[in-house]
């Protein structure tokens, strides 16, 4: 055989090995307490594997989405808080600054278009169903930075001044949306122009205005409310 050959084998083979490996050690747990292991292999084995699918769609199925509502629900929610928008907006010079990349509104904008009608819930006590279009973050997050997995995603305004927090797995959530449409117009600059987040897993806090800098992080970043006594994580 020769080198490629064989190491593409090899390659293959450990795999294997490995992928049997991951789901013996599931199955372990289950056969602690299911008698016979011996002849009872391939049929385990089997039965791990379904299993293991099985587990995949629960998981699936526990993904909270939050409710949805119909578009004729939505309205402008009041503008609130306005950290980080101190200096007047310059749209044409605006750039989402990420990993050294600095990224046009028009390039997101190309990214897939998705809309939702959610709730936009304020740690205040007042909640505002909204209708959000943008792109998905995890569609952003794969079209530029594709091979990263930090588990931790800072954003912060152009300026610096506000900042949020974010667990990878609510940014990566499937209504995460980096958006710049609201209510069926253009962004306001009051509510975030030119690209603000919604993330309806989290309290409003967390859906930051006028996006400048996106970083992914190994530490938990640096958060504006956290750092004034609220909750880091801000789940809903
Ligand atoms: N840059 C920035 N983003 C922000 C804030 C802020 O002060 N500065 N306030 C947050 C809070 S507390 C809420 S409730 C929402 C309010 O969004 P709205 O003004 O569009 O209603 O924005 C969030 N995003
Ligand atoms: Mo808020």
């Amino acid at each position: 055989m020769n080198p490629e050959a064989e190491l593409a084998r090899r390659t293959r083979r450990s795999f294997l090995t490995g992928g049997i490996a991951a789901a013996v050690g599931f199955a372990g747990v289950r056969w602690l307490g299911s008698g016979p292991l011996e002849q009872d292999r391939p049929a385990g084995l089997r039965r791990t594997l379904e299993n293991n699918e099985k587990v995949a769609k629960t998981y699936f199925k526990n993904t909270h989405l939050s409710t949805e509502y119909p578009k004729s629900a939505a309205r402008m929610p009041k503008s609130n808080g306005d950290e980080g928008l101190g200096d007047d907006l310059d749209a044409s010079a605006w750039r989402l600054i990420l990993d050294g990349q600095a990224i046009p509104i028009e390039d997101i904008q190309r990214l897939p278009r998705v809309e939702h009608v959610t709730e936009l819930r304020c740690v205040e006590g007042w909640s505002q169903v909204v209708h959000w279009a943008g792109a998905r973050f995890s569609d952003f997050t794969a079209r530029y930075t594709p091979r990263n997995n930090a588990p931790y995603v800072s954003m912060e305004t152009p300026d610096g001044v506000y900042y949020v927090g974010l667990d990878r797995e609510s940014a990566m959530h499937p209504q995460t949306l980096l958006f710049y449409e609201m209510n069926g117009a253009p962004l306001e600059e009051v509510h975030g122009a030119p690209l603000r987040l919604v993330i309806p897993v989290k309290y409003g806090i967390k859906n930051i205005k006028r996006i400048g800098t996106i970083r992914f992080t190994r530490d938990r970043p640096r958060d504006y409310w956290a750092e004034r006594g609220y909750d880091w994580y801000a789940g809903l």
